[in-house]
């Protein structure tokens, strides 16, 4: 398959058709193509694009809606490839989109790159209130807590599960990773979380870090 056709999963994600993505995310997978560099370079940079249509107004919450449907049509061909072949677990994460929160594509990826990383990944949802947060560190022997936000009004749901890990006394239990699109590594250092990843492949490589810290 070639550069043109890889173009074709671009247009497919940015025009909301599942059907076509998926066809074509099977179609490159079978001729060799690498599941990250679809996910990296084409269906990645397509929700990019639905994001600054839906600012100037070109698009609407249904072409976000279909958008995301055909990024999670694709994704589901790619999932099961990066899932590690079952070694010992590097660490145990508890990983969701906080309260208010309903963007969870990001989220999922990091949660199947964290898994094919050798992590064993409680995926606890999106709009997760803090108190279940702390409930999966008590009950299940977590080691890491990984946010997610894409909502600039929804960051301070991210300040306030942290300050409930601390109210909880849990904090010291865990490193908290935060991401997502409006997110920063200032404002991390700002509201106490560990660190902060742009990317997928970052949260897999600073989570990595912490659990050899
Ligand atoms: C798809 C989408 C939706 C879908 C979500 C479907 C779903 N199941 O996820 C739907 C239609 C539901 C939606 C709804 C809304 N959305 Co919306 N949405 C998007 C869109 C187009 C793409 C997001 C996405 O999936 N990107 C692809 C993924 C792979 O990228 P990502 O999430 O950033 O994740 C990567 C990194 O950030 C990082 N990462 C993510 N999480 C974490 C966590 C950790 C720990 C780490 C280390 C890293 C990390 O790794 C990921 C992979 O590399 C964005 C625009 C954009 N470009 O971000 C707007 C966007 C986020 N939405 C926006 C808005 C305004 C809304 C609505 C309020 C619209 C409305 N009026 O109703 C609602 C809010 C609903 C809610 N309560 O959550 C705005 C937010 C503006 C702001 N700054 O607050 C954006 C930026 C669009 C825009 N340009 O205006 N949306």
């Amino acid at each position: 398959m070639n550069m043109m056709d890889l173009h074709k999963l671009y247009d497919a994600v940015l025009n909301g058709d599942a059907k076509t993505a998926s066809a074509f995310t099977q179609e490159a997978l079978k001729e060799g193509a690498a599941p990250l560099d679809l996910v990296t370079n084409y269906m990645v940079p397509a929700m990019d694009e639905v994001g600054r249509r839906f600012e100037c107004e070109d698009y609407f919450v249904p072409e976000l809606l279909l958008a995301a449907r055909a990024m999670k049509a694709a994704l589901e061909h790619i999932r099961p490839l990066l899932l590690a072949s079952g070694a010992q677990p590097v660490g145990r994460v508890a990983i969701g989109t906080v309260k208010g929160d309903l963007h969870d594509i990001g989220k999922n990826l990091v949660a199947s790159l964290l898994e094919g990383g050798g992590f064993e990944v409680i995926d606890l949802g999106a709009d997760v209130s803090p108190e279940k947060f702390v409930e999966a560190i008590k009950t299940r022997d977590v080691n890491l807590v990984c946010l997610s936000a894409l909502l600039t009004v929804t960051m301070g749901a991210m300040k306030t599960t942290i300050q409930a890990l601390e109210d909880t006394g849990v904090r010291d239990q865990v490193k908290v990773l935060i991401g997502g699109a409006p997110v920063t590594e200032q404002f991390a250092s700002e509201i106490g979380a560990d660190g902060y990843g742009e990317s997928a492949t970052a949260a897999v490589a600073l989570a990595r870090k912490f659990s050899h810290a």
